[in-house]
């Protein structure tokens, strides 16, 4: 398999995140990746390639290029007001919730920062949109290998970025590689994509940005978004809207869950996938469901990524991967080269 790897993506490296009250270190850090590639060079499961120049017009039909543009200037932005700003992260602090007004331009940079981010945990710094970008270019790149012939292709990639909506941040997400790669897929003539979400938490950017839509179905099993990160969307009700009625399903699962219900709740959503007729599959990668990870409540161990990957592959699709969270740094390597050994063995 083709593995596109994001060769920029130590300049994203956010220092905090607020949680409760605090600001503690980031979770989602250069060393996940790093440990992704140290793993690919002891099992070489796929050839190793970098992305060519991101496909801005297609960044713009699936992000509000007024959001691409503030994250393209954001870093500038914070600098000009105080040059010590560079060592210190873009971290919001008020947002137009409860009342107030959507429909306002405020020029203040903490106003602005708010319209497009719904969490405090996503730190920006002055890497993160050039990683960003080369991230976008790799799942992009590899859709493009699919749509191309290739069976399988890899965005080996962070920041992750299935939380990120057509004009928000959040999630450690600030563009949907996920999504990216549905659309451009679409663009290639695949008439009908399923993005499989394996991410522990919810992927409610990628869900939110085809939820009218019935030519990209979206699917997501996360813990249970009553008690789990992001809260406020992946309830199993939301099942599409308008066009895209039906086109959507999430299968929340409680805390504690083990490969075995998981992996129910797998080929329930691949059975799914058979039946809407969906002719690529883009599955957004996260492991984060590994018993050991620091933030999330699902008990998966490190030899099921294996039957993971083995299970993806049994739909017969072509199939792109875009990495996503795995917080369990030093794990995270073996982890997603289980999937991506067991999908092509
Ligand atoms: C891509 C992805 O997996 N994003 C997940 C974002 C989760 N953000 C909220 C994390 C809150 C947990 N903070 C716990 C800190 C304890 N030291
Ligand atoms: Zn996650």
């Amino acid at each position: 398999m083709l593995i596109f790897h994001n060769p920029v993506h130590q300049g994203h490296a956010g220092r905090q995140e607020m949680f409760r009250g605090r600001l503690v270190p980031c979770h989602e850090t250069p060393a996940r990746l790093d440990h992704v590639m140290h793993e690919l060079r002891r099992r070489p499961v796929g050839m190793l390639r970098e992305p060519g120049a991101p496909d801005m017009a297609l960044l713009r039909r699936v992000h509000a290029p007024h959001y691409l543009d503030f994250l393209a200037s954001a870093w500038a932005d914070w600098v000009a007001l105080d040059p010590a700003n560079h060592e210190v992260d873009i971290l919001p602090s008020v947002w137009p919730n409860h009342g107030l007004r959507r429909d306002v331009a405020p020029t203040n940079f903490s106003a602005r920062v708010g319209q497009y981010t719904f969490d405090a945990g996503t730190p920006l710094g002055a890497g993160t949109w050039a990683a960003a970008l080369a991230g976008a270019a790799c799942a992009i790149d590899a859709a493009r290998a699919v749509a191309g012939g290739a069976a399988v292709a890899t965005a080996l990639t962070r920041p992750p970025g299935h939380h990120a909506g057509a004009d928000f941040f959040g999630g450690y997400c600030f563009l949907n590689n996920a999504a990216l790669a549905a659309q451009a897929l679409r663009d290639a003539g695949v008439e009908r994509v399923a993005v499989v979400d394996v991410d522990y938490h919810h992927g409610n950017g990628t869900q939110s940005l085809f939820y009218e839509r019935d030519d990209v179905f979206t699917a997501s099993i996360h813990g249970d978004p009553r008690t789990e990160y992001p809260f406020y969307l992946g309830y199993a009700d939301e099942r599409g809207l308008g066009r895209g009625e039906g086109f959507n399903l999430n299968l929340p699962l409680p805390v504690g869950t083990g490969f075995e219900a998981w992996a129910q709740a797998l080929q329930q959503v691949l059975g799914e996938v058979r039946r809407l007729g969906a002719q690529a599959l883009v599955v957004a990668l996260g492991v984060d469901t590994f018993e050991g990870d620091p933030i999330s409540g699902f008990t998966l161990r490190s030899e099921r990524y294996l039957r993971m990957g083995e299970l993806l592959a049994a739909a017969r699709l072509p199939t792109v991967f875009t990495m996503e969270g795995g917080y369990a740094v030093s794990a995270v390597g073996v982890n997603v080269v289980n999937v991506l050994e067991g999908f092509v063995a």
